[in-house]
């Protein structure tokens, strides 16, 4: 068999439409900004394009709530918009991939509005609703104990006023879960891929796809939070007892019928038999998901997200040799990725986003990220290095509903606790959405370019834009002998990983020095090449003799990202004196 795919290859950019660019001076990004792009993308080295949701939706969850797959929001254009958009991205061989939230849709969708307006309707079933259960004092309360994912902890069950039942919304009330045990909603799911394939969109993220089976009595949840009345509910609800059947219907009836990729959403399951059973390349069920280890390796296991967890060098080399291994000996596939629009940015989180480091890390992560087997998941703004949003900004800057909700939940329960407030605040600017979700940093003129300078954007722009901004870094790609540009070390790296695709897309992988508490290094080899990266994932000078007894003979270093013109004088053999966040190939 021929192990080679297209989808294997390519490297994908993630488009969060709302911050991308705005043509039409509404402050708010849309499909004609994307299309004014493409060439940046393609320069870039980006082969698929994927899009966070554009479809009609109130964004109570910024299109995460659709309610209407087969038509565009206004805010973002109309399905002319988007046919364009097709057509210009073919012409530059590439390939568009749209975002498929189906394990919910929003509670304005026409499916919704009929299924809550009476238990008779023919569409009552297309949603998950129960009665009330009723405590020992008689109060009404929801069916279970599961809570609500994003952000405030309540339950996850919205009660209707009108047919005086629960309905399941696991993300947020706007967000009713779609029952698939009815089989008119498979089908109408699958309705919803054809109807997007024929129009030449050549697959999907598929959002929380490993939430739509239910397991169906609705147990309780096992308490994990203390002091909190609801828990998550993961093992009920994450990969449960009809995922794979579901899975296997819409690769069947639909998707083996195109030449297209899939990739899955699958948080809250680590298990590896039920990884391969959804991405081996024999399950006839998606590509490739995305795992969520490396975006969970700050949060305290088991917990709620805005929480703070101390990690070091080895926990991120056990994930990625763990990822690493299982798909290459099991023949499943890997995506790579550090970013996406639910994740605050890669160099402040894993590295240091000081004026001092900011480079460096950037160029650390994007080493670390081409030299892994996988396909790539660029997130808009990382290929510049962007980062967080700064510590100063109040907490009404945050427009995502995680952190309104978050942040409302703590100003309740800890009124004038200067304390807890100042915790929840940190861990909102370290950890929230939002950090992703500020408008992309084209240029140093007013709000970044982004937007026309007479409109206000409808999100605040990064204070740092001035001199964070792609258009400095492509004016000077070398900004001093022998260094690159943030973006320019992206578009070689894309290249260097294409050139050398057997190595770093197909090759096989190994673990270096696995102990180091500092220090990242892992070997990849072809049959005709092997490739060794090292990465200081610490801001202290380390003196390294980790290639010593692991069989690497280095013949020269080939990138880093300090001066390359000194990469010839590095040490090949004995102690390396690795320097602060320093990457080396
Ligand atoms: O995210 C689902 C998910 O489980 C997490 O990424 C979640 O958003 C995160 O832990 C909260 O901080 C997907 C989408 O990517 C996200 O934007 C949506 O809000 C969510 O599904 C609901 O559709
Ligand atoms: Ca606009």
């Amino acid at each position: 068999v021929d192990k080679h795919k297209w989808w294997k290859e390519a490297v994908v950019y993630q488009i969060y439409p709302a911050s991308f660019l705005d043509t039409n001076d509404d402050g708010w990004g849309d499909v004609p900004g994307i299309t004014k792009k493409l060439d940046y993308l393609k320069n870039l080295g980006v082969d698929v394009i994927w899009t966070s949701p554009i479809y009609k939706s109130p964004q109570a969850d910024m299109g995460y709530d659709i309610a209407d797959y087969k038509d565009i929001d206004p805010s973002y254009g109309t399905l002319a918009d988007v046919d364009n958009l097709i057509k210009e991205i073919k012409k530059r061989d590439m390939k568009l991939v749209m975002d498929l939230v189906v394990n919910h849709t929003s509670e304005q969708h026409a499916w919704f509005l009929d299924s809550r307006s009476s238990k008779t309707s023919s569409k009552r079933d297309w949603y998950i609703w129960k009665p009330a259960k009723y405590d020992s004092d008689g109060n009404r309360q929801p069916p279970n104990n599961w809570a609500l994912i994003l952000g405030d902890a309540n339950s996850a069950w919205t009660w209707d006023e009108k047919t005086q039942e629960y309905y399941l919304s696991l993300f947020t009330p706007e967000q009713p879960d779609l029952n698939w045990e009815n089989a008119a909603v498979r089908a109408a799911v699958h309705d919803v891929l054809r109807f997007w394939l024929d129009r030449g969109c050549s697959g999907f993220r598929m959002d929380v796809i490993n939430l739509i089976s239910k397991v169906q009595d609705y147990p309780d949840a096992p308490v994990v939070v203390k002091n909190n009345k609801y828990q998550p509910g993961y093992k009920y609800y994450a990969n449960g007892p009809r995922l794979h059947e579901y899975l296997k219907a819409i690769n069947s009836e639909v998707l083996s019928k195109y030449d297209s990729m899939t990739v899955g959403e699958m948080p809250f399951v680590r298990d590896e038999d039920e990884i391969i059973k959804v991405v081996g390349a024999e399950s006839g069920e998606l590509n490739m998901i995305f795992a969520f280890d490396i975006v969970d390796i700050d949060n305290v296991p088991g917990d709620f997200k805005f929480t703070l967890h101390p990690w070091d060098a080895r926990d991120l080399k056990k994930i990625v040799s763990r990822l690493q291994r299982l798909m290459l000996e099991r023949d499943g596939w890997n995506s790579i990725f550090v970013e996406n629009h639910d994740q605050p940015r890669s160099v402040s989180r894993y590295t240091d986003d000081s004026d001092q480091w900011r480079e460096y890390g950037a160029k650390l992560l994007c080493l670390m990220q081409t030299t892994l087997a996988g396909t790539l998941y660029v997130y808009q703004g990382e290929e510049i290095g962007m980062r967080n949003v700064p510590p100063s900004w109040a907490p009404e800057e945050y427009k995502d509903i995680e952190s309104i909700n978050f942040w409302k939940k703590n100003s309740e329960t800890y009124p004038g606790d200067k304390e807890k407030l100042d915790h929840a605040r940190k861990v909102l600017q370290r950890k929230a959405r939002d950090n992703a979700r500020t408008p992309v940093q084209w240029d140093s003129t007013a709000h970044s370019g982004f937007t026309s300078h007479t409109c206000t954007p409808w999100m605040r722009v990064n204070s740092d834009y001035e001199t964070v901004n792609a258009a400095a870094q492509l004016a000077t790609p070398n900004p001093t002998p022998g260094t690159l540009s943030v973006h320019a070390f992206w578009k070689r790296g894309l290249e260097n990983r294409k050139t050398h695709k057997d190595v770093f897309v197909y090759g096989d992988f190994e673990a270096i020095d696995e102990e180091h508490d500092k220090v990242v290094c892992w070997k990849r080899c072809s049959e005709q090449e092997v490739f060794v990266t090292v990465l200081n994932f610490s801001g202290q000078e380390i003196p390294w003799d980790g290639l010593e007894g692991s069989g690497v003979q280095v013949e020269k270093w080939v990138a880093g990202n300090y001066d390359e013109r000194e990469l010839e004088k590095r040490n090949t053999q004995g102690k390396l004196v690795l320097r602060p966040w320093e990457a080396l190939l």
